[in-house]
Order: C-alpha cells, then sequence, then structure tokens
C-alpha cells in the first residue's frame, strides 16, 4: 500500500469512529439542542453554526448580474418614471411576433393605450399570485447569488390575456435596456413550459416582490419574469415586452454567448467554513451550502486528502475516494414568526428580511404554520456541516460534493460547464503544529 493509500483508509476508519463518538457524545445529551438546525450535531461545531450564513438572502446583498451602460436600475429617479421603470409608470407590451406571428385574439400595445400597467397586475394577483422558494444563480458563475421567495402573476395569466388561436409555439421576453437593440437582454421558454407546469415545479412568474416586499430596482423593479428551474438569465428583470411567436427555438441573449439555454439548474456542494490554521490532532469543524437542483439532494460527502497528491486518473471525478456523510441541516424554526417566541439563536430564523421573520403565507412547498413540507426543498439551499478528526500538521484538500435524489454522484449527471457549474469544489487547508 503507498503512503496516500495507507493515510487515506486509515483516515476514513478514523472518520467512521469519529462519528460515532459523536452519536454517543449526542445520546449522553451534549449537543447544541438549543439550535434546531443543529440539533443532532456535536458541540464543537456550534462556533462555526452560529456564523452560517442567513437561509434567505436580503434583497441589497443578492449578487448583482445587471448589464446595460448605464445599468438601468442605477438611472435617476426623474428617467426612471421616463422610461417606466417604476410602479407608477410602468407599462407591458405583450404582443405578436412580427417575424414568426401567433395567431392572437388579442394585443396589449403602449401605441393603442392598451398595455397592461402595474395596478393591472396587482388586480390579477389578488385572485393569481403564487409565491414560491428559489434560489437565483448565473449560469456562468460558481455560487448563488441569493435565495429568497419570489411573489407574482402565472406568466399564462398574461399570455391568456391575448386569446391566442394557433401558430404560438414560444413566449420571448425582454427588458428594458436603454432602447438599444444592442444592449437587449432577453430570454424564452416553450409555451408549453408556460402554460404548464412540469413535474410539480411553481408556475413561470412576472414577479414584483421578493422576500415579501417590492423588488428592489437592482433586482429588476418593477416587474422581472421568474423561472423556478431554471438559471438567472432566464428571468429578465426590467421586464417590457412579451413576445408570443411561432418560431421553435430558443434566441436567449445566453445562447450567443455559447451557454447551453435548455439545462435546469444542477444540484452540487460548496464549503463556507473551511478549518484553515486548525490545530493539529484537533477536531476539524467544516460547514457549506449545497444547491439543490431539479435532480433533489439525497446526502453531502466530504473527503479530506494531503495536498498535492494526485489521484487516479482513470477516476476523474473521485467516484471511488474515501468519502464521508456530513449533515444536512433541517430548516430554520422561524422563530419569531406569527406569534411564536424567537428562538435564542440565529439560526432558528429564516433571515432575508422577510417581514415579521415568517415566509409568507401560502407560498408552495410550505405548509400552514410556514414549515416546509419536504426537506431539503429542491431549487433552494440547504446547509450541512461535519465534523472532522484532527490531523498531523500539513496542508490538505477539502472537497465536498452532492449525490442527488436518484443516487447520482456530483458533478454527474451533466458536468458541462455551460450547462451551469457543478465542478466537485477543492479548497486547500492549513493543520498547524
Ligand atoms: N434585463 C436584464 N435582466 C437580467 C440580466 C440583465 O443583465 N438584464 N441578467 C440576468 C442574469 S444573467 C442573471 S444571472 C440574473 C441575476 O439576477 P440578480 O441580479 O437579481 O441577482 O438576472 C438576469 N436578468
Ligand atoms: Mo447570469
Amino acid at each position: 500500500m503507498s503512503d496516500a493509500k495507507r493515510f487515506l483508509a486509515e483516515h476514513n476508519d478514523l472518520s467512521r469512529r469519529f462519528f460515532l463518538r459523536a452519536g454517543a457524545a449526542l445520546a449522553a445529551g451534549s449537543a447544541v439542542a438549543a439550535d434546531a438546525r443543529a440539533a443532532e450535531l456535536p458541540a464543537e461545531l456550534a462556533p462555526v453554526l452560529e456564523k452560517l450564513e442567513s437561509y434567505f438572502t436580503p434583497q441589497g446583498k443578492f449578487g448583482d448580474v445587471s448589464r446595460g451602460k448605464p445599468i438601468p436600475h442605477a438611472l435617476p429617479l426623474e428617467k426612471k418614471k421616463e422610461v417606466g421603470l417604476t410602479r407608477e409608470t410602468w407599462k407591458l407590451e405583450i404582443v405578436s411576433d412580427p417575424e414568426n406571428p401567433a395567431a392572437l385574439g388579442k394585443q396589449f400595445t403602449k401605441k393603442d393605450n392598451t398595455a397592461l400597467d402595474f395596478d393591472a397586475l396587482l388586480k390579477l394577483g389578488e385572485k393569481h399570485a403564487v409565491r414560491f422558494a428559489k434560489v437565483m444563480t448565473c449560469l456562468n458563475i460558481g455560487c448563488p447569488l441569493g435565495m429568497g421567495v419570489w411573489e407574482g402573476v402565472p406568466l399564462r395569466t398574461l399570455v391568456w390575456l391575448t386569446q391566442p388561436k394557433e401558430n404560438l409555439r414560444r413566449v420571448h421576453y425582454y427588458g428594458y435596456h436603454n432602447d438599444d437593440p444592442k444592449q437587449q437582454f432577453r430570454s424564452s421558454l416553450p409555451v408549453g413550459r408556460v402554460l404548464e407546469d412540469y413535474d410539480d415545479l411553481p408556475p413561470v412568474i412576472a414577479c414584483y416582490k421578493l422576500n415579501g416586499e417590492w423588488l428592489t430596482p437592482e433586482r429588476g423593479a418593477p416587474v422581472r419574469i421568474v423561472v423556478p428551474e431554471h438559471y438567472g438569465y432566464k428571468s429578465v428583470k426590467w421586464l417590457t415586452h412579451i413576445v408570443l411567436s411561432n418560431l421553435y427555438h430558443a434566441n436567449d441573449t445566453y445562447g450567443t454567448q455559447n451557454n447551453d439555454v435548455d439545462s435546469p439548474m444542477k444540484t452540487f456542494a460548496a464549503t463556507l467554513h473551511v478549518p484553515n490554521g486548525a490545530k493539529a490532532d484537533a477536531p476539524l469543524p467544516v460547514t457549506g451550502y449545497a444547491q439543490v437542483g431539479i435532480s433533489g439532494l439525497s446526502k453531502v460527502q466530504v473527503w479530506v486528502s494531503p495536498a498535492g497528491k494526485g489521484w487516479a486518473a482513470d477516476d476523474p471525478h473521485f467516484t471511488t475516494a474515501p468519502w464521508t456523510d456530513a449533515t444536512i441541516l433541517q430548516p430554520p424554526t422561524g422563530g419569531g414568526a406569527r406569534g411564536e417566541p424567537a428562538g435564542g439563536s440565529p439560526h432558528s430564523k429564516w433571515g432575508g428580511d422577510l417581514p415579521d421573520g415568517a415566509v409568507p403565507k401560502d407560498t408552495a412547498g410550505f405548509d400552514a404554520a410556514g414549515r416546509p413540507k419536504a426537506w431539503p426543498m429542491r431549487l433552494a439551499k440547504a446547509h450541512w456541516a461535519a465534523l472532522l478528526p484532527g490531523l498531523p500538521a500539513g496542508e490538505y484538500t477539502l472537497r465536498c460534493r452532492t449525490i442527488d435524489a436518484k443516487g447520482q454522484a456530483q458533478p454527474m449527471p451533466r458536468p458541462f460547464k455551460k450547462s451551469g457549474r457543478c465542478d466537485i469544489e477543492a479548497v486547500k487547508f492549513t493543520v498547524v503544529g
């Protein structure tokens, strides 16, 4: 057995025994019981769990992917009013594609003074509004931009207003970009996805609220599209036009940038706390998050190896490495929500500046008490933690990966970068003597 192999075998065995010991400690009552998300974890993890990011992201803390010169959200208020980027002045045109016309009974245009305004959208919302939790992730960026509860009117409600008859195969849409065709950011969906929610997904929406508040200009105010299962580029901000078309394929802006525009969100894991600078032979606390794509999440796993040691060339995805299971944290209890007493720990709260700290009523996937019906939730985030056994001083590489609900280990089943990132993350850390 080579040194590296022996190390790994021993470390794997040590991990297994260590987890057993942690389990025994729990039985003896030394777990961090105050925190529901951490209820079954060894006490050594408490300090890093306290520093974990909030579950939902406040609007202002989202990562921003906004194109335009100037960026539309940065226009002065007077200009925003003039071009319809305020709730009072917003207008939405819903038209047939002149080049590939769909047969519509009605169109909504500024010229005819029939374009939809914000009040009309809210009026439709009184009857049709939906809410769902979704992580916003850019197809081109490795880590999510933010996690939120998105609210709006199903896009199909707007499509049906036009009384479509035939030759409607695709719904295209774009937002305000300084009236400059070169700056336009557009996306599209097959009409079937707009009219029907495959596999119990929430509907595609014309969204005006995030985390219970009006969308901010940065997040796409007054109205953006949000597509539950897709990467961020399908969720066009500052929405101004919906174009109903008989074109049978996508013409998304991202398609012209070599992206796979038919690839829904993938499942993957990444670290948040890495024990860099830990003391030799002391247990190593690790935390992270998983993005739960359409294929769900069954496990998060971690693996530590000495830095610089290679791995079998015929196993590029480390499928035979000695991975050990991390613990997927339970959802926040929502302490403080609807009159319940606030839990003592920050992790009892949902975060994201939700009004009253509660998940909005009738959010898809949540019960009447505002708790998730299933966990982990698809299209959302889940946090995880692990306590690894201490190591001798040295340099190490920590890797983490997900196993999806179908048993497929990351980066499968769709490992291609331009279909959405899901490489197995590798972070270096040092243990000091
Ligand atoms: N009008 C418009 N909408 C847009 C974009 C844009 O540049 N212009 N960027 C898109 C991309 S590529 C992503 S990843 C998401 C990011 O959403 P966020 O900025 O709210 O985090 O917005 C999408 N919507
Ligand atoms: Mo993006």
